[in-house]
């Protein structure tokens, strides 16, 4: 499972101020503690009250790899900021993201083919976002159709189905761990998804948001943008892959038991 650090967004207050100030000692010190958690990406957005978006977002690319040496989720929808990012990253960087939207698609899979990214593709069109897997589905065989158009490879394309809170909308939750399922299955493409969007608006978010992510796992899940440093995610991700057959002797979770790493429930 490939493990994308959620904590460099301006939605969060902190990293927004710091990316406004050019305070770098921030960014560096959350891009330093998600790499010792485990992440093996990171990624950076900094949509929010940004004024100049792509000059923000060349800034923080640069930074972070320096920083850090991983690679980079960059994260916005605007087709010049992606550029901004891509033009400032070294190897192999996720796109993230497009929908399924004409224009979208147009000004960004040029993009992801020019620079041989990763690309995620969100389950979402103009007619909105899809309820049943059913509709995931559907959508996901567009995606893939759209990537040949492009001649973008398939390992290239991540698909979210994209999680809703369940405070508001219950059997969304089901319904995607139902698509995951559906769209490896006949389309064998990779999926991602940002996890905490699961618990919106209800008590012990990271609670629900690991294990909902034990769930994902187990349907298929290959990446997800979580938080790696919550001592509840980092935990589950251990006991899932023990669980799931992907962890040979259990060694890394009695490696991360012994570190006093993997929470009682
Ligand atoms: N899919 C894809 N990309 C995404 C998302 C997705 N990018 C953005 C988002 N969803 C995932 N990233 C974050 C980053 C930070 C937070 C949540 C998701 C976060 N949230 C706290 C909250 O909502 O309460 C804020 C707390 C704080 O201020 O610290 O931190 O679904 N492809």
């Amino acid at each position: 499972m490939v493990i994308v650090g959620e904590r460099i967004n301006s939605s969060r207050s902190a990293i927004g101020r710091a990316i406004e100030n050019r305070d770098s000692s921030l960014i560096k010190k959350e891009a330093m503690n998600q790499r010792k958690a485990g992440a093996h990406m990171l990624d950076v957005n900094c949509a929010l009250k940004s004024k100049n978006e792509a000059d923000d977002m060349a800034w923080l690319v640069s930074l972070v790899q320096h920083e850090t040496n991983l690679p980079l989720s960059i994260d916005s929808p605007n087709p010049e900021v992606i550029e901004a990012g891509l033009s400032n990253h070294t190897g192999k960087a996720i796109i993230n993201s497009v929908t399924l939207e004409g224009e979208r698609v147009k000004a960004v899979m040029p993009i992801a083919k020019k620079y041989d990214a990763f690309l995620i593709i969100l389950l979402m069109n103009e007619k909105g976002m899809p309820k049943s897997a059913d509709e995931r589905l559907d959508m996901a065989r567009t995606a893939k159709q759209l990537s040949r158009d492009y001649a973008i490879p398939a390992e290239n394309i991540y698909i979210d189905p994209l999680i809703r809170p369940i405070s508001s909308e219950p059997e969304q939750a089901r319904e995607v761990i139902k698509s995951v399922r559906m769209i490896k299955k006949e389309l064998n493409l990779k999926l991602i998804c940002g996890l905490s969007n699961v618990s919106y608006g209800l008590p012990e978010r990271s609670t629900l948001n690991a294990v909902y992510l034990s769930m994902m796992m187990s349907a298929g899940l290959d990446a997800a943008i979580l938080d790696p440093t919550n001592k509840k995610i980092k935990s589950i991700i251990k006991v899932a892959n023990a669980l799931l057959g992907k962890d040979e002797y259990c060694m890394e979770y009695l490696r991360s038991y012994r570190a006093g790493e993997i929470a009682s429930l």
